[in-house]
């Protein structure tokens, strides 16, 4: 491999890829990647292994969880490369087999899935080039251009054409010359200035009367919830002004079409599912569906409805249920205890709420742990086993795309690199060590994976055929891509938009203010940058980390640009340095999100500062609920 580049199958990424994956090689041919099984020699998390082949990793792994065949067994994994041959299949048929635990994976899109499913079920929202068409995209708790780059093209042309773009984030993520207005919104506020938008399109009369009583319930209760909060009360929760939640509302009841984009920012503390639930309900109170480049958009994953149950083939046995986000926790408090990890497509000792609880469990001498990754991670220094895992670039792998609603297919473009192998195959090699049966390989794997999408694929005949030749298959939707409430419309039993939905309790749209911490008053959030989305890529993105703050904190504090701090709370502390940053909010720190532990001087990521609680209702991570203090290091 010389080069990579975007290539023009897919109209939406049409040529160009982001500056983290032109980089991937360095991943690929790097120091940090694992060439073949290692068994660990030295202690826990030294990072002391030696080489061992195939056959005994395989044979050493395989006893253990014959040994602890059942819930002791804890399988963890999450997004690796994203597709459906890495994930969901032969690991699953594997490990359900085993009658292991499962794993909830609730650290990203879990507040936002249960209100979006609840709000208006399965509806497949707005496709990227449909952007284009709005007049007005309201981007909330978003970054699109570290996090989703193909939508950024679109999103020009809209300012392009006259239409506008605000944001709703704590800080200008976007850059100044981008966006036409913006709300500086204190983290976990999010859901008082919705309301505040709804009560003062109501009062002004902006709201889509007629579309109500023919499509939704509960608008009234909605309405009443909403009117409980002025302008001037959701402005002084919410650290913004009056005048700007008013400016835009204003915009957006004027603009036509006009779009709600809702990033998976505004999710991550205790009010997400709420707001995600209050933002969602917008463009229905103010009448913006029912048009191209109206509505809402999220991650497009509610169209591909895959079919879990047949890609494992394998049906999930009642075993407990661990939640991903605490498992530092579990590792210490599940009875029976966990006694086998097996981590793949994921990296917990970086990514998880409370690192130091995640990473002393790991430390446990009664816990056999293996890591099958790629490269050398930070939870592969604290495995029993590592096993080397190919990338995309040297597995087959099938993906739905993210945003927008392509099938594509990605086949190997140069041989394993050191003796790495796809997740698929060694899930069978253990499995025919254990009696497990079933496992397809080759084309027989693809063409099952392919029949596991619920969603109607445009075109007849063969799938697999059609992808080979045409490099994607897209979803058939009449007129091409969907628009909501003309071609596409809820999911819900009734086909209506649920505005008070039962899933969110009660009280739907309750706030649940701060409980004030006065030593450490800082909200800390840890979103995407330009040089790392995960994990994954963080490794070469980063000399070293670092902690941003307003100018004004950081006079306060007597502190000064470039010097080493000290961020911290009760749970931990990450010593790196500081950057002074005056497009975010004050009262805010800002630690990016995907560094590795050799980032921090002292071995730590934000993960560190992170609290282990989870939201009430879908059970998701809460990362932008820690409360810190920056001091002199
Ligand atoms: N190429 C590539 N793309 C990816 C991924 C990948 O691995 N590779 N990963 C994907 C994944 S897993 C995810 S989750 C998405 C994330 O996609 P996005 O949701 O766009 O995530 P971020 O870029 O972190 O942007 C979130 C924004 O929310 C802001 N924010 C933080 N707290 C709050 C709050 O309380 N309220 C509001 N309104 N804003 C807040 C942050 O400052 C930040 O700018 O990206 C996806 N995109
Ligand atoms: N501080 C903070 N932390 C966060 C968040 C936050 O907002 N703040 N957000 C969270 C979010 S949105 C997410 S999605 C999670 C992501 O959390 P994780 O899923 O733990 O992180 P990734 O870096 O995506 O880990 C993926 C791993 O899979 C490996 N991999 C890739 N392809 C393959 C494959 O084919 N086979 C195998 N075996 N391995 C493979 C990669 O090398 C990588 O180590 O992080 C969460 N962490
Ligand atoms: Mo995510």
């Amino acid at each position: 491999m010389v080069r990579i580049e975007g290539n023009r199958v897919n109209p939406v990424t049409n040529d160009f890829i982001c500056s983290k994956v032109r980089r991937f090689g360095e991943r690929v041919y790097g120091k940090d990647r694992v060439l073949y099984p290692q068994r660990r020699v030295g202690r826990k998390g030294e990072g002391r292994f030696e080489r061992i082949g195939w056959d005994e990793a395989l044979d050493l792994v395989a006893a253990r969880l014959q040994e602890f065949r059942g819930e002791a067994i804890l399988p963890f994994s999450y997004g690796g490369s994203n597709g459906l041959l890495t994930q969901g299949g032969e690991d699953e048929r594997l490990f359900r087999s085993l009658g292991a635990s499962r794993l909830a994976r609730t650290v990203c899109a879990m507040q936002t899935g249960l209100a979006a499913e609840a709000v208006y079920g399965k509806m497949p929202s707005v496709d990227f080039p449909d952007f284009e068409a709005a007049r007005f995209v309201l981007i909330w708790g978003g970054n699109p251009k570290h996090s989703n780059v193909h939508l950024m093209p679109y999103l020009k042309k809209v300012r392009e054409a006259g239409g506008h773009v605000a944001l709703v984030d704590p800080r200008q993520a976007m850059g100044a010359g981008f966006v036409d207005f913006h709300l500086a919104v204190r983290p976990g506020t999010d859901l008082a200035i919705a309301l505040a938008m709804i009560a003062h399109l109501e009062r002004e009369g902006a709201v889509d009367r007629a579309f109500l009583a023919a499509q939704a319930d509960g608008a009234e209760a909605l309405f009443e919830a909403a009117r409980a909060w002025t302008l001037e009360r959701a402005a002084s929760v919410s650290g913004v002004t009056a005048r700007g939640i008013a400016a835009v509302a204003d915009a957006y009841a004027a603009a036509d079409p006009a779009l709600v984009r809702c990033g998976w920012g505004v999710e991550r503390n205790r009010n997400g599912e709420a707001a995600v639930a209050a933002i969602l309900a917008l463009p229905a109170v103010a009448g913006k569906f029912g048009k191209r480049g109206g509505g809402y958009a999220l991650s497009s994953s509610e169209a591909y409805a895959v079919d879990g149950e047949r890609l494992a083939g394998v049906a999930e046995p009642q075993t407990r249920v661990v939640n991903m986000s605490q498992l530092g926790r579990v590792l210490f408090e599940a009875r029976p205890a966990v006694r086998v990890l097996f981590v793949y497509n994921a990296n917990p000792a970086a990514t998880l709420p409370d690192q130091n609880r995640v990473l002393e469990g790991l430390r446990r001498e009664d816990l056999f742990s293996v890591v099958f990754d790629p490269v050398m991670t930070d939870t592969a220094h604290f495995a029993d086993v590592v096993l080397p895992a190919t990338t995309f670039l040297e597995h087959t792998e099938l993906c739905t795309s993210y945003g927008t609603y392509s099938v594509m297919l990605g086949e190997p473009v140069i041989a394993p690199v050191g003796e790495s192998r796809p997740n698929a195959e060694v899930f069978r090699l253990l499995g025919e060590r254990l009696g497990v049966t079933g496992f397809k390989t080759g084309d027989a794997a693809i063409t099952a994976a392919l029949a596991t999408i619920r969603g109607r694929l445009q075109g007849e005949g063969d799938r697999l055929e059609r992808l080979r030749k045409d490099g994607r298959l897209y979803f058939d939707f009449p007129g091409e891509r969907p628009v909501q409430f003309e071609t596409v419309f809820p999911g819900t039993p009734d086909a209506r938009v649920h505005l008070w939905p039962s899933e969110l309790g009660s009280e739907p749209y309750r706030f649940v203010p701060e409980t004030p911490d006065a030593a450490h008053p800082l909200a800390l959030i840890s979103p995407s940058t330009e040089r790392s989305v995960c994990s994954t890529l963080g490794e070469y993105g980063f000399k070293e980390a670092w902690v941003e703050l307003h100018p004004s904190d950081v006079a306060a504090r007597g502190l000064r640009e470039g010097q080493q701090v000290r961020v911290h709370n009760a749970l931990g502390e990450v010593l790196v340095s500081l950057r002074v940053n005056p497009g975010l909010r004050s009262g805010v720190a800002l630690i990016p999100k995907g560094t590795w532990r050799r980032h921090a001087r002292n071995g730590a990521c934000g993960t560190a500062l992170v609290p282990d609680f989870v939201s009430p209702i879908s059970g998701g991570a809460c990362y932008n609920d820690a409360r810190v203090e920056v001091g002199a290091a």
